[in-house]
């Protein structure tokens, strides 16, 4: 059976690529979905990604994600990472292992972005290796789950 994982980006990353390059890089959204799903056919698995500016939006798509077919989720929920108990809620509610994903280090950025109101509830977080990072979180999940 194929495995398909559910990638999620959250508010404003559909400006990657064209404003603060300095610190979310130079790829636009599509380019970085573009070479996850070229690694996911190297490994034999499908991604489906999307992208929201809506919490509501995301939950909604998090509570869908095992009656879609999907094994896991990947996710970058932007500013809502530091805000948002609702998705960390809906993240826990559900029994699909979730990883985290950041393109800057939110360690080593200011204060208010030090914590993760999801990072409790999923399997890991991967902070700071900008696009790569939904690759790793990819080869991850898949190492877990096969
Ligand atoms: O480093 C990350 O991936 C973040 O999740 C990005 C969020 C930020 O609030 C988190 O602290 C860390 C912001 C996403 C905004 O994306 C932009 C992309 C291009 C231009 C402006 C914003």
């Amino acid at each position: 059976m194929v495995l398909r994982f559910l990638l999620l980006n959250g508010p404003n990353l559909n400006l990657l690529g064209r404003r603060e390059p300095e610190v979310y890089g130079r790829q636009t959204l599509d380019d970085i979905n573009r070479d996850v799903n070229l690694l996911a056919a190297d490994l034999g698995c499908e991604v489906e990604a999307f992208q929201t500016n809506h919490e509501g939006v995301l939950i909604d798509r998090i509570h869908a994600a095992a009656d879609d077919g999907f094994a896991a989720i990947i996710i970058n929920p932007g500013g809502y990472t530091h805000t948002s108990i609702a998705l960390r809620d809906a993240l826990s509610s559900i029994e699909l292992p979730t990883v985290e994903v950041h393109l800057s280090n939110i360690h080593a950025r200011e204060t208010f972005r030090h914590h993760s109101y999801v990072a409790g509830v999923v399997v890991g977080q991967i902070a700071g290796f900008g696009a790569v990072g939904y690759q790793l979180a990819l080869r991850g999940l898949m190492a877990r789950l096969s």
